[in-house]
C-alpha cells in the first residue's frame, strides 16, 4: 500500500471523492479527480483541492465529464458510491486490469481498529449513531462513519488498534469492496430501495449481503429475526449469527420479553433495560436500538452501560425528528424517509391524524403499497416534486390530496388544514435531488418553513416529548 508515485483516479468529487483524494495526495500519490458535473455544481469542499491543483502536478482535476483514457491509464480507481459501477468506464478499467474499489475499501486497508458495519434498507443512520453513542458513553473511543456523512478514510490518521468504527454502509459502497471485513456486520432489514439503480430487488439484496463476504469464523453477523429476509441469512453466513427481535425470545441475541430488553448468550441472560427507556418513537426504532445493543456488546461495551446510553440518546436529525409543537399541532421531519418502506415506518410511528408531505424524485417505488396505512392514518396528503402526480394517482382514493409547488407551500397547506392533536410529517418516500442538493437540505427547508409558521415569529422549537412510546409492541 505504497502510493508514492502511483497514478490513482478518484471518480466523483463529492464527500467521498474529496476525502479519498486528500488521503492519497497526503501519501504521495498522483491523483486525478474526475466528476461529470462542472466545477460550479460541485460541493464547496472541492475549492481547497482546486487551489492545490493550481500549484502541484500531483493533482489533476477533470470536471464537467469523464475521460475514458483516465479510466484506462491508472494504477487504481477509487469510485464514489453515487456513481453506478455499471458505467462502461469501469469496464474499461477492469479490462485493463485496474482494480476499482470503494472509498470504504481504501480506508479499511489502513485501519487497525474494530469495524462494526451497519447496513439495511432503513434505520442505518440511527443505529450507527447509537452504537457510537453507547460506546463513547462507556468510555470507548469510537467514530460514526461512512454513509452517515463522514467518509471512513478521513479517520485513518487518528486510528489506533483500540478505536471502534461504527460504519454505516450503503449497498452502493458494498458493491465496490474487495477485502473489507467488519468484525461485526449488521443487516437491519431488507425492503425494496434504489430500484432505479438495480436490475431488481435480488441484485440490491446481493449487494447488501456483501457485508459478510470476507467474514470469518471469529466475526459476527447481526441479523433481524423479525425480518424474514434477514433472518433467513443466518444459515448462510461464514461468521457467527447473533440475532435481535422485538417479538420473540432468542437463544443468542438481544430481545424484548415482558417489556424488558434482554441479552442472552451461552453464559446466560442479562436484563438490560425497560423498553420505556427508549425515547425514539416507532417499533422500527426499537429494532434499531436492539441492533445497536448487540453490536455494542459484541464490541466489548459493558452490558450495564447500555441503559444510560439508550436513555440519553436523542436520535438523529432528519429521522422522525421532532421539530416543534405549534397551536397543538406537532411537526416531525423524516426527510431521510427516501423510500416507500421508510415512509410506511414513519406512518406506523403515529396512531393517526397525520398530514403527510411526500414526493420528490421517484426511485421507482410502489407508492400504492402505502394505501392501507394512508387510508387508516393520513387525513391529508400534500404532494411535492417530480413524483407529485404519480403519488396523487396512487393515493387519491385513500385520502384527500393537495399539490404544492414548494416546501414552504406544503407546510402552509398543512398548517391551514391541521387541528390541535394532529401530526404534520415530512416523510417523502422519494429522493430529494429534484428540488434540493440532498435530503439534509430538504429537511432543513421543512424546518425553516415550520419555524416561519410560528404565530409569534420565534425561532426555537417548542419542545414536547413524543407521546407514543408503544414501539408497536
Ligand atoms: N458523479 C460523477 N459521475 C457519475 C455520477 C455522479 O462524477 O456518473 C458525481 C456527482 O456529480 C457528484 C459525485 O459523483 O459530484 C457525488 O458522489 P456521491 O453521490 O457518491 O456523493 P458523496 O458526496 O461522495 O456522498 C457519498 C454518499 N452518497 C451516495 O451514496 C449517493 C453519502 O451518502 C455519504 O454520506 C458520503 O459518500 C460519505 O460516505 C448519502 C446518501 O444519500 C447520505 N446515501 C444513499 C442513501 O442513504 O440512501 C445511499
Amino acid at each position: 500500500m505504497n502510493y508514492r508515485g502511483k497514478s490513482i483516479l478518484v471518480a466523483g468529487a463529492g464527500r467521498s471523492g474529496v476525502a479519498a483524494a486528500r488521503f492519497l495526495l497526503a501519501r504521495g500519490a498522483r491523483v486525478t479527480l474526475t466528476d461529470s458535473q462542472p466545477r460550479e455544481r460541485l460541493e464547496p469542499a472541492v475549492s481547497g483541492l482546486e487551489e492545490f491543483a493550481a500549484r502541484s502536478s500531483a493533482l489533476a482535476l477533470e470536471l464537467g465529464g469523464h475521460r475514458e483514457e483516465s479510466f484506462r491509464r491508472s494504477d487504481l480507481v477509487v469510485v464514489s458510491p453515487g456513481i453506478p459501477l455499471s458505467l462502461p468506464l469501469f469496464a474499461a478499467s477492469r479490462a485493463a486490469g485496474i482494480p476499482v474499489i470503494a472509498e470504504i475499501e481504501l480506508a479499511y486497508r489502513h485501519l487497525r481498529g474494530k469495524i462494526l458495519g451497519i447496513t439495511g434498507s432503513n434505520g442505518k443512520t440511527t443505529t450507527t449513531a447509537l452504537v457510537a453513542h453507547l460506546a463513547i458513553g462507556a468510555g470507548r473511543r469510537c467514530h460514526a462513519a461512512g454513509n452517515i456523512g463522514a467518509p471512513l478514510v478521513g479517520f485513518v490518521d487518528e486510528d489506533t488498534p483500540e478505536t471502534l468504527y461504527a460504519v454505516e454502509l450503503s449497498s452502493f459502497q458494498l458493491e465496490a469492496i474487495d477485502t473489507f471485513r467488519p468484525a461485526a456486520g449488521a443487516i437491519l432489514n431488507l425492503t425494496p430501495d434504489h430500484l432505479d439503480r438495480y436490475a431488481g430487488f435480488g441484485d440490491y439484496v446481493a449487494a447488501k449481503r456483501r457485508l459478510f463476504l470476507n467474514q470469518e469464523a471469529g466475526d459476527y453477523a447481526v441479523l433481524n429475526a423479525d425480518d424474514p429476509r434477514t433472518a433467513a441469512m443466518a444459515t448462510g453466513v461464514p461468521s457467527l449469527p447473533v440475532l435481535f427481535s422485538r417479538r420473540r425470545t432468542l437463544p443468542h441475541g438481544v430481545f424484548v420479553r415482558a417489556g424488558r430488553v434482554v441479552y442472552r448468550d451461552d453464559d446466560g441472560e442479562r436484563d438490560l433495560f425497560p423498553v420505556g427507556a427508549v425515547g425514539l418513537v416507532g417499533g422500527h426504532n426499537l429494532e434499531n436500538v436492539l441492533a445497536a445493543c448487540v453490536l455494542a456488546i459484541l464490541a466489548g461495551v459493558p452490558a450495564d452501560a447500555l441503559e444510560a446510553g439508550v436513555r440519553s440518546f436523542r436520535g438523529v436529525e432528519h429521522r422522525i425528528e421532532f421539530v416543534a409543537e405549534l397551536e397543538g399541532v406537532r411537526y416531525y421531519n423524516d426527510s431521510k424517509a427516501t423510500n416507500v418502506d421508510a415512509t410506511a415506518k414513519a406512518l406506523e410511528s403515529f396512531p393517526g391524524n397525520i398530514l403527510l408531505i411526500a414526493g420528490g424524485r421517484d426511485k421507482e417505488g410502489d407508492f400504492r403499497a402505502l394505501r392501507p396505512l394512508v387510508r387508516e392514518r393520513v387525513r391529508r396528503l400534500v404532494v411535492i416534486g417530480e413524483a407529485a402526480d404519480k403519488l396523487r394517482r396512487a393515493l387519491e382514493d385513500a385520502t384527500d390530496v393537495s399539490v404544492a409547488g414548494s416546501m414552504a407551500e406544503a407546510v402552509s397547506v398543512c398548517r391551514d388544514a391541521a387541528a390541535p392533536g394532529d401530526i404534520v410529517l415530512l416523510a417523502p418516500a422519494c429522493a430529494s435531488f429534484d428540488m434540493f442538493r440532498n435530503y439534509e437540505e430538504r429537511g432543513r427547508a421543512f424546518k425553516a418553513a415550520v419555524r416561519d409558521t410560528r404565530p409569534d415569529g420565534g425561532t426555537g422549537p417548542r419542545l414536547a416529548p413524543p407521546e407514543d412510546r408503544s414501539h408497536g409492541l
